[in-house]
C-alpha cells in the first residue's frame, strides 16, 4: 500500500507567469484565476483523505513550477531531487530540495551533467520503479536514479514513453498494488505485463493521468466513460477541473509530490 497511501503532499501555487508555461501545441492562454480555483479544489481533495499538504508559494521565475511532480521522486526510504530535461525547469528542482530536506532530514540528488530525468516519467508500484525514457528523461538519468535507490527495495525498470507524449505518466496511473490505468497505446507496448490494466475509454486518453491518493482516485473532470469504468471497478472517484493545466500538458499527477517521509 505504500505506493498509494501517503501522509504528505507538496504543492506549489501557480504563478502569474504560468501563461509562459511550456506546451507542445498552443491551444490558448491559461486563465490564472480558473487555474487557482482548480488548484484549490485539488488541494482540498488531498486534505480530505487525511493527508498533510505543504503548500509552497508561487515562483514567478519558473512558469511551470506549479507542476512540482517533475522536481523529485519521493519514496518511503528517501527523496531524490531530479534534473529536469527542460532547460527552463532545471532550477525548479533546486527550489524544491530544501523543503524535502526539512521533511526527510536529507535528500539525494541526480547530479550528472548528462543526466536528465523528470518525475512525470516515473511510476512507482509496490515493487518496481518504472522510468519512461522521453524527450525529458534520458538513459543516463535512469541509470543514475537506479544507482541512488539501489538499496531501497525496488527494481528499476527502464521503459519507453510513446512518441509525442510528454511524460510516461501522461498515459498511465497507479490505481492500487496490482492495477494500472493506462491508454491502450502505452499498455500495448507490454510494459505492464504482470499487472492488471484498466484501459481508459476510447477518446478519453487525456484522463490517463490521474492519481490514487489514499482512498481517492482523483481524475480530471469530463471523462464520464472512464469514470464509470473506475466506479464499476470499485474505486472512489473525485473529479477536479483541469482545463487550464491541460493547455500546458499538465494533469493530476503533475500537481503534487505524494509521500510518507521516513526520518
Ligand atoms: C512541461 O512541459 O514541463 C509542463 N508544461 C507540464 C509538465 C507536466 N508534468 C507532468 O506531467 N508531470
Amino acid at each position: 500500500m505504500q505506493s498509494y497511501t501517503f501522509s504528505h503532499a507538496i504543492t506549489r501555487r501557480p504563478a502569474a507567469s504560468i501563461i509562459a508555461g511550456l506546451r507542445a501545441v498552443d491551444t490558448g492562454t491559461p486563465d490564472l484565476a480558473l487555474m487557482q480555483a482548480h488548484h484549490a479544489d485539488y488541494i482540498a481533495a488531498l486534505i480530505s483523505t487525511g493527508a498533510e499538504v505543504v503548500e509552497l508559494g508561487a515562483l514567478e521565475a519558473f512558469p511551470d513550477s506549479v507542476f512540482v511532480e517533475d522536481t523529485a521522486l519521493c519514496l518511503p526510504k528517501g527523496a531524490v531531487v531530479m534534473r529536469p530535461g527542460a532547460p527552463s525547469r532545471l532550477g525548479e528542482a533546486a527550489e524544491m530540495a530544501p523543503h524535502l530536506e526539512t521533511l526527510y532530514g536529507h535528500v539525494l540528488r541526480i547530479e550528472g551533467a548528462d543526466s536528465f530525468i523528470e518525475g512525470g516519467d516515473i511510476l512507482t508500484t509496490e515493487t518496481e520503479i518504472l522510468v519512461g525514457r522521453s524527450a525529458r528523461t534520458n538513459a543516463a538519468g535512469v541509470a543514475e536514479l537506479a544507482r541512488l535507490v539501489a538499496d531501497w527495495g525496488y527494481t528499476v525498470r527502464e521503459v519507453f514513453t510513446p512518441p509525442g507524449v510528454l511524460h510516461f505518466k501522461t498515459d498511465c496511473s497507479l490505481l492500487d498494488a496490482e492495477t494500472i490505468l493506462s491508454t491502450k497505446r502505452l499498455a500495448d507496448s507490454g510494459c505492464f505485463d504482470g499487472y492488471k490494466v484498466i484501459h481508459v475509454a476510447d477518446g478519453e486518453e487525456a484522463c490517463a493521468n490521474s492519481i490514487r491518493f489514499n482512498d481517492l482516485v482523483i481524475m480530471p473532470a469530463g471523462f464520464a466513460k472512464t469514470r464509470r469504468i473506475l466506479e464499476q471497478a470499485g474505486y472512489n472517484v473525485r473529479e477536479i477541473g483541469n482545463s487550464e493545466c491541460a493547455k500546458l500538458d499538465g494533469g493530476m499527477s503533475c500537481l503534487s509530490l505524494r509521500f510518507t517521509p521516513a526520518r
